[in-house]
């Protein structure tokens, strides 16, 4: 019998969601570039489900029933546009083509429109979850034609985690949609680590506070409001202990961050839309200033000025931390979501952002209790102007705000860098003022370059002419 799934592609995510659907009593074809790992797979599970094992392009399409469904799991950029390019040179009419790696979005939209014209279904779908999440339930963001989606989205949906019943799969809109998502989503992990990087810092460089220690805080902070895969794994990296010197694992690990660009993307994406990812950005800057490692040796001589101790109330602090994580947190997620709005009318997607968070509640790296409340929010409100101008959000934001503010105060008076909390809260503040220095940056524009400023007591537009007697005239 023929298949009801073909993934080509079958390294860590491509193995395992081929398992995945195996497990769930799909027929699954198997394709490799390298047949080496199509028969690893095969040899380790071939046991566990019923798989075909194919060696070329041809030999592939022809193991699937019609309309073939594909899913590609292979690296992003070129070797995407190639396999791309393969299939389609023998799919038929009607085919689908499901492109599960992190694509960006443009790509996806180009693509997608490159495969209707040849009369072929295309899906991009952010697959979230790494390869644990492959195997026993991803969190998946597919965009593409509803009608495509009709036919792979059971599937999708099947093999997705699920939380109270529900899959953490849905249609998210057409074409680059579902990998725009995945890409803010990507953006938010990012955003959310440099977060937790920040209180571990402040625990640890300002109260002095020992890995194990400090894994006990997070592990702690897991049972309340903060509950979420990332802080519970963090307090399980922090206990690690390396078996070779017997330190934390944590003081042995070079402290130099890599990035594969998804969160550069989310930033680059933003600043076209002209979107504040304050959060976000801050993330990304963060790890590239943590690998300049030439520029950090030669300036490790750099004065400090005087250095204030830490906060007397130790335990006081702990709770401050907590409360300084947890906003900045909704700030990250509400310029997420901000950026999703505005994707989505840029591009006319009509994204549902309470759906969104729904199925980022399992599954996903981003997975947290507080997703909940992201629902709830839209559920009130589809058209909330921000994630913090939802009840829940306003009055815990309120209610952190005296920590917070403690917190990036002494983080700078103990020279402890808090890049995402502080531009945080600079944000909330610039969010919230009825008047901002702007008024300034546009007198000054219009000075330098005429660019002219609207007035609050009158509809116009205006120029001072600076250069002579300073009157002003009407422009517009
Ligand atoms: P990789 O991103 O490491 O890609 C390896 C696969 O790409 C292999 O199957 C390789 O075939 C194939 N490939 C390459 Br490279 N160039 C090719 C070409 N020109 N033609 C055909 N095949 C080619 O695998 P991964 O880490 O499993 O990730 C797969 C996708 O899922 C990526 O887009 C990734 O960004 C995304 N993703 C990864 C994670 C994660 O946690 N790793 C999470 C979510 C999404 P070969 O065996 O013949 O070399």
């Amino acid at each position: 019998s023929k298949a009801q799934i073909g993934v080509t592609g079958l390294a860590v995510m491509g193995s395992n969601i081929a398992r995945n659907f195996a497990h769930h009593g799909y027929t699954v074809a198997l394709h490799n570039r390298s047949i080496a790992k199509t028969d690893a797979l095969l040899d380790e599970h071939g046991s566990e489900g019923n798989f075909i094992r194919t060696e070329t392009m041809q030999e592939f399409v022809d193991a699937l029933e019609k309309p073939r469904r594909v899913l590609i799991m292979v690296k992003a950029g070129d070797p995407t546009d190639a396999v791309i390019g393969e299939l389609a040179d023998v799919m038929e009419k009607g085919d689908i083509i499901i492109d599960g790696g992190n694509s960006l979005y443009t790509d996806t939209i180009r693509r997608e429109a490159a495969m209707a014209e040849r009369g072929l279904n295309f899906i991009g779908a952010g697959i979230s979850g790494g390869e644990e999440g492959a195997l026993n339930g991803p969190s998946i963001m597919p965009g593409g034609p509803a009608v495509s989606y009709e036919s792979v989205g059971p599937m999708l949906e099947k093999i997705s985690a699920h939380v109270d019943g529900e899959p953490c799969c849905t249609h998210i809109g057409p074409d680059g949609s579902g990998h725009f998502v995945k890409m803010v989503h990507n953006g938010i992990e990012y955003a959310d680590m440099q977060l937790i990087g920040e209180a571990y810092d402040l625990m640890r460089r300002g109260l002095g506070m020992e890995p194990a220690e400090i894994a006990d805080v997070f592990a702690e902070w897991n049972k309340g409001e903060l509950e979420s895969y990332l802080v519970e794994i963090t307090a399980q990296v922090l206990a690690q202990v390396d078996a070779e010197t017997g330190k934390p694992l944590v003081d042995v690990v070079v402290d130099q961050a890599g990035q594969k660009g998804t969160g550069r993307w989310t930033v680059k994406a933003a600043l076209d839309l002209g979107i504040p990812v304050t959060g976000i950005a801050e993330a990304v800057f963060a790890r590239a200033l943590s690998s300049a490692s030439d520029q950090r040796s030669a300036a490790t001589s750099l004065a400090s000025g005087t250095l204030a101790e830490p906060p007397k109330d130790k335990d006081q602090f702990i709770e401050d931390i907590r409360r300084a994580l947890y906003a900045s947190k909704m700030v990250a997620y509400a310029q997420g979501f901000d950026e999703i709005s505005a994707g989505s009318q840029e591009y006319d997607w009509n994204v549902n952002p309470g759906a969104l968070a729904t199925i980022w509640r399992g599954g996903c790296i981003i997975r947290a209790k507080f997703l909940n409340r992201i629902r709830d929010a839209y559920a009130d409100n589809k058209d909330l102007p921000s994630l913090l101008l939802a009840p829940y959000f306003t009055d815990a934001v309120e209610s952190s705000l005296d920590s917070w503010r403690r917190v990036v105060s002494s983080a700078t008076l103990m020279g402890v860098p808090v890049p995402a909390f502080a531009s945080s809260i600079s944000y909330y503040d610039g969010l919230r003022s009825e008047r901002l220095p702007a008024a300034l940056t546009q007198g000054l524009r219009d000075y330098f370059g005429a660019h002219t400023y609207k007035r609050i007591d009158k509809p116009g537009t205006f120029h001072t002419l600076w250069g002579q007697d300073r009157t002003e005239v009407q422009t517009d």
